[in-house]
């Protein structure tokens, strides 16, 4: 990598991916924006200067089709929205810097300045091409006004985007056997003039480019496919009035495509920041223009330096493209400063399906507030349960399951006892120094947590504090600080010093993850300052001498309520389907596309099947079909259990000992109440053995045995495979 290691001495800016100013929140977005919010938090607390920016994005044809719908003026119908979101993002601890939208006077002119730059540097070209017409409407159909199939996958697409296939963007022109989302007729085409920016100019850059950007691997990897070969121009106008106008003197009828004020918007929002808090505290230019100044595309040297500022994008995997292919292109094309980095997330999905807006298998950001749940109950579980390029999976008992192993079982309790014994016998932080075995732990934590920065490991920065507090819930349970008291009251003072430092340590390394709750615990801790202020540096520092009787951090998540809320969710998705099923209409996904794909032909196979499945009371058949590559992927061993223990405090999880012939594996399973836990050495059975990594409850699984149904019924052979054999 050519980057100096983060933290830097330059400015950061940390983006999310703009939703579309045009429909409700739900968790599957909320994912991207709490792990931007994460990574902002992180970046600061290891001392980088940070800007956390974002914005609405207010134009594009699905906002000006849903308006029209409603009989309402685009600006007005996304407005709404806009407000909604401004408030909403607050609401789970995701707090911009500055939030605006691409509406506004600092986008709408930053915009027109780029493409001039463009223009003068003689990056655009303009083509007469054929564009999707309505004859009936007798009118043009840009992007999502035409539906069609992928020319490159075959697969179903809108006008501007293969989003259930190859997920490609899509020129106008490009989609195949176009029908017109207006009408439902076959769409014409018709010759028309548009302004391309000319992609191919910056070809070798952004070869360059791709071997320079951090992030997630999918974000540096796939775009390389995408820019071998001539890398064709792209359409930057679009024949509609909802839009940014074309800056040009000769395109007076056009308006930009959305994709081109979109990601401007970043800047336009730091610049907008900028303006508030002026140019001591943060200055955008330091960021996005090369020593402070755009130099307009020629002035660029061929050789990049390193002197920009750290500009990192989080966007889900769906928009790759844009990001790592068009977005470099178009600041280099007006001078401007590259990113350093793109985060692509995965999607969310809800007890193992993926997410539906259309079929309402979704959960609605409101109605994650209207349950009563701390929003850093959602930050935590969203963010640790996989790393972030991978899917993450909702569901409402694995959501009480780890927030009350976790959180309530691991950091809370750990927190209260140790803070309440330290009150109770010391009204404070005893007098004695913090044992050497302690602040290695915590030294550790924190290194853990810089290279976790460096590495961009969301999933590791929130997992930190939990794992340092089922470390401190070891040590007190292991020395026994009630018995000391009277026994050796020196050594108790020893060990509740080390643990209110341990408490003190998880306030600080948790604050990214839980930054509301972190707050508490370090009001507890009477600190002085914020904990969003607190650097790691002062993790060891003393804590303070007198502090009130603690209260609990957490409360347990009931049975009663999951239930409740999985039965909601069952209902909802139970009529959503029996209404998809007889219209078959699916809507289109309201707020963008972090969703994946759910086709109608889908829903069809699903309804017959699923009624078979249903009586068996089994789950219908998949219908997406893999491989055999996608099969032989899968490492499958067969194994033996040679040990099993139950995990205190979780209560369905066990962490066995598997030998797979070539070596030993941890793994935790959950089991413990449908197994007899001392009769599972000897079983055999079938593990996965390239499962994920995961740390469940601070022991670390290493691969997955498999099991059916409800009872878990585990899966072995029937022979003697030996140990190790490979299922085939
Ligand atoms: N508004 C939403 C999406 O495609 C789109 C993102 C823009 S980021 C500059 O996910
Ligand atoms: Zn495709």
């Amino acid at each position: 990598m050519s980057h100096e290691r983060l933290p830097t001495d330059t400015p950061a800016v940390v983006t999310v991916g703009l939703p579309y100013a045009n429909g409700n929140l739900h968790i599957g977005h909320l994912l991207g924006y709490v792990s931007g919010d994460l990574y902002a938090r992180a970046l600061r607390r290891v001392g980088q200067q940070t800007a956390f920016v974002c914005g609405s994005d207010m134009h594009g044809t699905p906002i000006a089709v849903n308006a029209a719908k409603e009989g309402v003026d685009p600006e007005e119908f996304a407005l709404a929205y806009h407000e909604q979101y401004t408030e909403r993002f607050p609401q789970f601890n995701v707090d911009f810097d500055n939030y605006g939208h691409t509406h506004d006077e600092t986008n709408t002119e930053l915009t027109r300045e780029f493409v001039s730059s463009w223009i003068d540097q003689g990056h655009i070209v303009e083509q007469e091409i054929e564009v999707a017409w309505d004859e009936q409407a007798d009118q043009p159909l840009p992007d999502r006004y035409v539906e069609g199939t992928c020319p490159y996958c075959g697969e179903r697409a809108r006008g501007d985007e293969c989003d259930e296939g190859c997920q490609r963007h899509l020129e106008p022109g490009e989609i195949e056997n176009p029908t017109s989302v207006l009408t439902g007729n076959p769409a014409e085409y018709r010759k028309r003039e548009h302004k391309f920016l000319r992609l191919s100019d910056f070809q070798e850059y952004l070869n360059g480019f791709l071997d320079r950007l951090e992030g997630t691997e999918k974000a540096r990897n796939q775009p390389r496919e995408w820019i071998e070969g001539e890398l064709e121009d792209l359409c930057i106008t679009r024949d509609m009035d909802w839009g940014i106008d074309y800056p040009g003197e000769d395109g007076d009828d056009l308006v930009l495509y959305v994709w081109v004020d979109a990601p401007i918007e970043y800047v336009a929002s730091t610049k907008q920041y900028t303006d508030r808090v002026g140019s001591e505290e943060y200055d955008w230019e330091d960021v996005w223009k090369p020593g402070g100044e755009t130099r307009h595309g020629t002035a660029w040297d061929d050789e990049w330096t390193d002197e920009s500022g750290e500009i990192i994008h989080v966007i889900g995997s769906d928009i790759i493209q844009h990001h790592c292919v068009f977005w470099p292109a178009m600041l280099r094309g007006a001078g401007y400063n590259e990113p350093r980095a793109v985060l692509a997330t995965g999607f969310v999905g809800i007890d193992g399906k993926s997410l539906s807006t259309s079929r309402n298998r979704a959960i609605w950001a409101e109605e994650y507030l209207d349950t009563g749940f701390h929003p850093d109950l959602f930050r935590y579980y969203i963010t640790t349960g996989s790393g972030l390029e991978h899917d993450v999976d909702f569901s409402w008992d694995r959501f009480a399951e780890r927030v009350n192993g976790e959180l309530v079982g691991t950091f809370g309790n750990f927190c209260y006892r140790a803070l309440l014994f330290a009150y109770r016998n010391y009204e404070g932080t005893p007098e004695a120094d913090v044992s050497d075995g302690v602040r290695e732990r915590i030294e550790n934590a924190v290194a853990d947590f810089e290279d976790a920065v460096a590495d961009y490991d969301v999933r590791t920065l929130g997992s930190l504090a939990v794992e340092l507090a089922q470390f401190g819930n070891e040590y007190i349970q292991r020395n026994e600080p009630w018995h000391l008291v009277d026994e050796d009251p020196e050594a108790a003072e020893q060990v509740i010093r080390d643990c209110v430092q341990l408490a003190k340590a998880c306030a600080v390394l948790a604050q990214p993850v839980m930054p509301e709750k972190a707050a508490t615990l370090w009001d507890q801790l009477d600190e002085d300052g914020t904990v969003a202020d607190a650097t790691l540096d002062g993790v060891l520092a003393a804590p303070s001498a007198t502090f009130d009787e603690p209260e609990e951090l957490f409360t347990q998540v009931e049975d009663e309520q999951i239930e409740e809320l999985n039965e909601t969710l069952r209902d909802r998705v139970e009529t959503a389907d029996e209404k998809t099923a007889s219209d078959e209409s699916a809507d289109e996904d309201a707020t963008g596309s972090t969703e994946k794909a759910d086709t109608a032909e889908e829903v069809d196979t699903e309804e017959t099947d699923g009624d078979a499945a249903a009586e068996l009371g089994v789950d219908p058949l998949e219908t997406d079909r893999i491989s055999f590559e996608a099969f032989q992927d899968l490492d499958m061993r067969v194994g033996e259990i040679t040990a099993a223990e139950p995990i205190e405090g979780a209560d369905e999880l066990v962490v066995l000992s598997v030998d797979i012939g070539v070596e030993q594996r941890q793994v935790v399973a959950g089991l413990k109440q449908l197994h007899d836990v001392d009769g599972l050495p000897g079983t055999r059975v079938i593990l996965l053995a390239n499962m994920e990594r995961a740390e469940l409850f601070g022991h670390e699984s290493n691969g997955m045995v498999l099991a059916a149904g409800e009872e878990a019924d585990l899966l072995t052979t029937h022979e003697d495979a030996p140990l190790g054999s490979r299922v085939r």
